[in-house]
């Protein structure tokens, strides 16, 4: 096989990045190593940054996101027994986030690249990079029936996640990282959501979240140990606990419903510089992780693929490589903002294991401090709705 751009992972980036190529007139070929059943299930990020949503609409993929997303104008940070609204609308000049779900996301952008004959080859296996140093790079893998294959092409992106193949194929690289001493429990529950808004709470007893995803389905995240046994967590207990650490005013109550889902995520941040070998480039959770309190990854991966498509169409339009070898710089200034941010809200929002009295009392001041002052609000707003493309 022969294409453009070969590119390994069917995620929100090398989906995302294969419709925006094809819109410029270039072509790819994705593999994927799960099934489509698979990838058009897994439960993750809900909110989408403004910017985000405006390009999904741009490129022609909005029609369902508009019709069951859900716009947020504002969230509500909850501590020290009480609860404070962030009005992201009047904080950035008219801005909002969208709340839809990856899969969602993954299953339009699935449709539209096989409607457009963009081949994704599902169920692959022992997928390596090859030749990323000289003109003809190439992706070998074995078909879901089990026969080797190649795909010769121009250039790599590697959008296969935290745990792909890309990375390491990537010398010489430089890790920044931090590990938290915490993971986030999460379920899906068949219950009306109990606001209107998110609701980011920290609670003497540790963080929790109320999200959502229709009017009829609620997400909800607590604080547990990073090595949490799920088994630990009946339904009983996370909904007793979720109440203990949501409900901080009188007569509000969460909704309960049916936990649909249940699983632990544990909480990292991860830079890997530099993003690029030769003609393999990497994109997405497969060169950062950010801790999801500041709801960033796949926003970052969406960033990282709108930058590498214009380098590839300015490359194929005209020859130049400015925009090509400007690609790391580019993404990682972009990528350590968002860094900030996620870490910082991870920080004020969770109970560390070894925070004294004097510790705790510090993070509410903060809090505090943060959601009661214009300048404060604002700064988390400018950072939650996401900052303008070019900052
Ligand atoms: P993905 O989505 O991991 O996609 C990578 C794809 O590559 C495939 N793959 C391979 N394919 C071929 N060969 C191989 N060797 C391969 N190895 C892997 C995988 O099967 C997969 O299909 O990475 P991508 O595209 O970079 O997208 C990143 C986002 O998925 C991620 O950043 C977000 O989900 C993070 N995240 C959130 N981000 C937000 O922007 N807002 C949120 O509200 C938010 N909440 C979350 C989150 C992530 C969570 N978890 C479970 C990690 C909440 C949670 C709980
Ligand atoms: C979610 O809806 O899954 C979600 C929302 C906000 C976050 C993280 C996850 O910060």
């Amino acid at each position: 096989m022969r294409t453009q751009v070969g590119i390994v992972g069917a995620g929100p980036a090398g989906l995302l990045l294969s419709h925006l190529l094809h819109r410029q007139g270039i072509e790819s070929i994705i593999v994927e190593n799960r099934s489509r059943d698979h990838i058009e299930a897994r439960i993750r990020a809900g909110v989408m940054e403004h910017w985000v949503a405006e390009l999904v609409d741009e490129i022609g993929m909005g029609a369902r996101m508009r019709q069951e997303g859900l716009v947020h104008e504002g969230i509500e940070i909850s501590f020290s027994g009480r609860r404070r609204r962030i009005d992201l609308k009047a904080l950035t000049g008219g801005k909002s986030i969208v709340v839809y779900g990856q899969q969602e996301f993954v299953k339009d952008f699935v449709a539209a690249r096989l409607a457009a004959g963009t081949p994704i080859h599902f169920e692959v296996g022992g997928v390596s990079v090859h030749d990323v140093e000289g003109d003809g790079p190439a992706i070998r893998f074995s078909d879901r029936d089990g026969a080797p294959q190649r795909i010769e092409c121009d250039f790599i992106a590697g959008c296969d996640g935290f745990h792909g193949i890309c990375r390491p194929a990537v010398p010489d690289l430089k890790i920044f990282e931090r590990t938290y001493p915490f993971a986030w429990l999460g379920i899906l529950a068949e219950a009306a959501p109990s606001s209107d808004e998110l609701i980011y709470s920290s609670h003497d007893n540790g963080f929790a979240l109320h999200s959502m995803r229709s009017p009829k389905l609620t997400r909800l995240y607590l604080q547990v140990a990073p090595d949490e046994d799920i088994a630990r967590w009946p339904d009983d207990r996370v909904w007793e606990e979720l109440q203990t650490r949501l409900t901080q005013d009188g007569d509000w109550r969460l909704n309960e419903g049916k936990v649909l889902q249940k699983g632990i995520t544990p909480m990292r941040s991860f830079v890997c510089e530099t993003m690029r070998h030769g003609m393999l480039f990497l994109a997405g959770d497969a060169a950062h992780i950010v801790p999801p309190t500041g709801a960033k990854g796949m926003n970052l991966a969406a960033a990282d693929v709108l930058v590498l498509s214009r380098a590839l169409a300015e490359f194929y339009a005209s020859g130049a490589t400015v925009a090509l070898d400007a690609y790391p710089a580019t993404c990682l200034a972009r990528i350590w903002k968002a860094q900030r941010f996620s870490w910082w809200m991870t920080s004020m929002l969770h109970i560390f294991p070894d925070q004294d009295t004097f510790g705790r009392r510090i993070q509410l001041a903060e809090i505090d401090f943060i959601t009661g002052n214009e300048a404060g609000a604002r700064a988390l707003a400018e950072n939650y709705v996401g900052l303008p493309f070019d900052a």
